[in-house]
């Protein structure tokens, strides 16, 4: 075995094998990041340089915790819980995302205190660093909450903390959806409501969306609301960015406590809607499946990587309220986005596909009529939802098939994106090598790509998605498992 430029000569069988080799590369994009960039947020791999996109807080030391965690890297466990103590969440000099900020660090830091003093406690050298992951998760939610001193309680996300300022009147789905299990699990964790009350203010708003044209099907709603009065702007949306891990959040909140029936209800609605109303095939290739994305009733044949979630979370849902249907429809398209993946020339899928007939780039219509999609953004940032996919279809299925497809996009991603001291994004998924590597490895490389390509090989543990239904963890969207409630 190599690691030390392009394709890992691994045994291909299943297994030890392929887990050992996730975990060799989490070593190796840890050491380039150790030597080159932390405490920083992210490591420039061609450069050997870094990147602060994150507000400076090390936002790669942090979203590696949980991933150090689960693969018993003691060694980088302790140098990321010694580092934690000493981030000032009160100074940055740029603007802070509530949601970012949210998924990433609170979320990375909550999962590490669960795991850390559950069932991994004893990887930590010093206990008292265990007791400063819940008082930083403490101290960042009290820095983040004036967030919500709107006239609604919908939060703004764009902050800035020095002058507690904000980036305007208008935030989005994706944005106000995404803290229950984060700020409620903090609740939960302290005793202290008001970091709960905060998050469910907000999220009524849009479990009752207003105006009633703002939800075109029922369970599926706009994407853009105005924080003075929590009104949804707009009908447009899916399950895109800007508004995906909403529903994602509707069931993996429900799986965390199963009182929160009415986001399982939500969840099922908009489940339904998106079996009934969106359901996509292309003209050439009616085999595959697609979820499209809407404005009021009009559906537009277009997806993303960030889509690609979506597989997964059908798969997740159909689990755990045992209905086969969610199931059946959720690995439909876990087969759609793999075919997004194989049919290019790096055989890694693009950022942004359509597969609209009458709107066929010319120099992409031989490639359409074989693929069933063409490609509107060609680049890689080294996004999980895929191999995240194919991690719940194989839980669910234990179909080795789907082991053997997150090994093939591993060793792909492997083979184009492995540079200089790390991973790097590429500009172009459909040219040999990827085109250009644009020189960022983002923080979620570590918390999601590396994650979900080592636990579909690894065995059983209690942190495993349960492939009953039956949850003892329940992984936020930056794939951080939270501790479930019951
Ligand atoms: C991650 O931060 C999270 O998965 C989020 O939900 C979507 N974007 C990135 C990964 O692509």
């Amino acid at each position: 075995m190599t690691l030390a430029f392009g394709l890992p000569t691994y045994d291909a069988s299943p297994g030890v094998h392929r887990a050992q080799a996730v975990v060799d590369t989490f070593k190796l994009s840890w050491e380039g990041y150790y030597s080159h960039a932390f405490p920083n947020d992210e490591l420039k791999p061609v450069t050997n340089g870094l990147s602060n996109s994150r507000n400076g807080w090390g936002a790669s030391a942090v979203d590696a915790l949980s991933t150090a965690l689960i693969m018993g890297e003691r060694g980088i466990v302790n140098q990321i819980i010694d580092h934690i103590p000493h981030i000032n969440w009160s100074n940055t000099p740029t603007q802070v995302s509530l949601f970012e900020t949210t998924i990433r660090y609170l979320g990375g830091m909550l999962s590490g205190y669960d795991l850390l003093r559950g069932p991994l406690a004893d990887l930590a050298d010093k206990p008292e660093k265990v007791d400063a992951l819940l008082a930083q998760s403490i101290n960042l939610a009290n820095n983040l909450s004036y967030a919500f001193e709107t006239p609604s309680g919908m939060p703004w996300n764009g902050l800035d903390f020095s002058t507690r300022g904000h980036d305007g009147d208008t935030t989005g789905l994706a944005v106000a959806g995404t803290l229950i299990l984060e700020w409620q699990r903090l609740a939960d964790l302290t005793g202290n409501k008001t970091y709960s009350e905060l998050v469910w203010k907000a999220e009524k708003y849009l479990l009752s969306p207003t105006p009633h044209s703002s939800e075109p099907f029922p369970g599926l709603v706009g994407t853009n609301i105005n924080v003075t009065t929590g009104a949804f702007l707009d009908a447009s949306g899916g399950w895109i960015g800007g508004a995906d891990s909403f529903y994602e959040y509707l069931i993996k909140t429900y799986v965390y406590n199963r009182s929160y029936t009415y986001l399982r209800d939500r969840w099922i609605a908009a489940a339904d809607s998106t079996i009934r109303y969106l359901t996509s095939h292309p003209d050439p290739r009616p085999d595959l499946t697609f979820v499209a994305t809407y404005d009021g009733t009009t559906i537009q044949a277009t997806s993303e990587h960030l889509a690609c979630f979506d597989g997964g979370n059908l798969i997740l849902g159909g689990q755990v309220l045992h209905q086969q249907k969610y199931i059946d429809y959720g690995l439909e398209l876990v087969n759609g986005c793999h075919a997004t993946y194989t049919q290019t020339a790096t055989r890694i899928g693009p950022e942004i596909f359509a597969w609209n007939a009458s709107n066929v780039p010319a120099n992409q219509s031989a490639f359409f009529n074989t693929t069933g999609f063409y490609i509107t953004s060609p680049g890689y940032q080294l996004r999980p939802e895929v191999i995240e996919s194919y991690y719940y279809a194989y839980r669910a299925t234990s179909d080795p098939k789907y082991q053997d497809w997150a090994w093939e996009a591993f060793l792909a991603i492997n083979e184009t994106t492995r540079v200089g001291s790390g991973y790097s994004s590429v500009s172009n998924v459909n040219v040999e090598g990827g085109g250009n590597h644009t020189d960022f490895q983002e923080s979620f490389w570590f918390a999601e790509v590396l994650k979900y390509s080592y636990l579909i090989q690894a065995g059983e543990a209690e942190w495993q998605v349960g492939k009953d239904g039956v949850n003892e963890w329940v992984y936020n969207t930056e794939a951080h498992p939270v501790k479930v409630q019951g």
